[in-house]
């Protein structure tokens, strides 16, 4: 077991996730002939005279991304139903044949390079237009279209990559060369990371609701996401029961008791997509955005639990962001800065004589300070390590009373102190398990 968990320790993110992770929060953008229809999934029959924004200003999107502290969009550059925001040569289904004519995907990725953040797309791979959908064509089709996205738009930092799989036009449903796509983005877009709903550098967290597991480990069995690169041997159980029924909204997908079954494990974090109005994707009339104190949750259950956030936006039928939009994106920045913008000065040290599996931290602080988040991260170039920790305060009259529990660590882990915890002084962080010599980045008080 121990030689196992030191390989769990040292299962290693790739150059293409670390840059992903570093930057935190994205903006999803889904927009398309549902805008103009007022529906979530089109069936592939609408006219692509529908198509037709009147103001399209993608630098909008990207002040207003910027504005929120986002680094980068992603574009459903072509949903479910078939429609490509791009003139692509392989379909009459598209931009080209609407009254708009424009490549929406060409305004958005200059928009991003002009401002400085990063470009990504989404590609449906169901399909519910095209002829070829249901045969082996259709994996031709769509690599061919893939193709046209990754070589004619400048640097991707995203391929999205939906798990929805239904009926085509001709009623069948299709089976999708996921290989062969990945292929061809590691081809085009080796800096590219990958999201599915299982890998292979990005996974799903599991719901849409803007929040994450209690445990988010970027370790997972290889069963879940069977096109990552599996980096260790099997689990020492193996032999004798099987992990192959996870599935992504499953409550634990990495603690010891699960990867001890598995045949292998692979690096593969958690992206939490969720919109910045209700539960819709797409635009519709006369939908307020969410109070900034939602949106500020939504951060801590993405970014704070080893996450990353990618906040759906939905574009108008102008082709803008909605103006209560981009003024909640403004608030949500000013109140990330008002509550992270200045850390509390502390003294943190090694305790003496702490374990190396089980190091304990001294923090201190100002008798006159007032603590109201505990951010912790690992060296996650090392892999990820800590299975749980304890907060403790340890000023007088609370001495050794608990304060915070938590599980994995990773990336970030914002510890919010309720009422009483925050006017503590003196603290102990205690890691009371971890799979290998613990690396901790940094501890930092707000
Ligand atoms: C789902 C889709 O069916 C929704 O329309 C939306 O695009 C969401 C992000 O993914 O699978």
């Amino acid at each position: 077991m121990r030689e196992f968990l030191k390989q769990a320790a040292s299962v290693k993110p790739s150059a293409r996730q670390l840059a992903w992770f570093d930057m935190e929060m994205y903006i999803f953008c889904h927009f398309g002939v549902n805008t103009f229809t007022d529906r979530e999934w089109g069936d592939g029959t609408e006219p692509e005279s529908v198509f037709n924004p009147s103001a399209l200003d993608c630098d909008q999107w990207v002040e207003a991304a910027k504005a929120g502290g986002f680094k980068g969009i992603v574009l459903t550059a072509k949903h479910h139903d078939g429609f490509c925001l791009w003139p692509s040569k392989y379909t009459e289904h598209s931009v080209k044949n609407s009254p708009f004519k424009g490549d929406v995907v060409k305004e958005l990725s200059d928009a991003c390079r002009r401002g400085g953040i990063k470009f990504g797309f989404y590609l449906s791979p169901w399909d519910r237009n095209s002829k070829y959908y249901g045969t082996p064509e259709y994996n031709d089709y769509y690599c061919n279209q893939l193709t046209e996205l990754l070589t004619g738009y400048g640097d991707v930092f995203c391929v999205w990559f939906d798990g929805a799989c239904g009926e085509g036009p001709n009623g069948k449903k299709q089976n999708y060369d996921f290989p062969r796509y990945v292929e061809l983005v590691r081809k085009y877009q080796p800096g590219a990371v990958i999201f599915y709903d299982y890998g292979p550098d990005v996974r799903w967290c599991g719901n849409e609701a803007g929040t994450s597991r209690t445990a988010e480990w970027s370790v997972v069995p290889s069963e879940l996401c069977y096109l990552s690169e599996v980096q260790t041997g099997k689990g020492p159980m193996a032999d004798y029961g099987k992990t192959e029924f996870l599935y992504n909204s499953q409550d634990d997908l990495g603690s010891i008791s699960k990867i001890m079954y598995s045949q292998g494990l692979v690096f593969a974090p958690a992206e939490v997509d969720t919109s910045i109005k209700g539960r819709e994707w797409f635009w519709h009339e006369n939908r307020a955005p969410h109070s900034v104190e939602k949106l500020f949750d939504i951060y801590v259950a993405s970014v704070g639990t080893n996450a990353c956030l990618n906040l759906n936006v939905p574009p108008n039928r102008k082709g803008r962001f909605d103006d209560a939009d981009v003024q909640r994106l403004r608030e949500f920045k000013a109140m990330l800065d008002e509550r992270f913008g200045k850390e509390v000065p502390a003294d943190i040290e090694l305790v003496e004589g702490s374990l190396p599996l089980q190091p304990k931290y001294s923090i201190k602080c100002a008798s006159d300070a007032i603590v109201n988040y505990i951010v912790i991260e690992e060296d996650i170039t090392q892999g990820q390590r800590v299975e749980s920790f304890v907060l403790r305060r340890y000023d007088e009259p609370y001495a050794n009373s608990f304060c915070y529990m938590g599980t994995c660590i990773g990336h970030k882990k914002i510890c919010v102190l309720n009422n009483s915890a925050k006017y503590a002084t003196k603290w102990e962080l205690c890691i009371t398990s971890a799979r290998d010599d613990v690396k901790i980045k940094s501890i930092k008080l707000y």
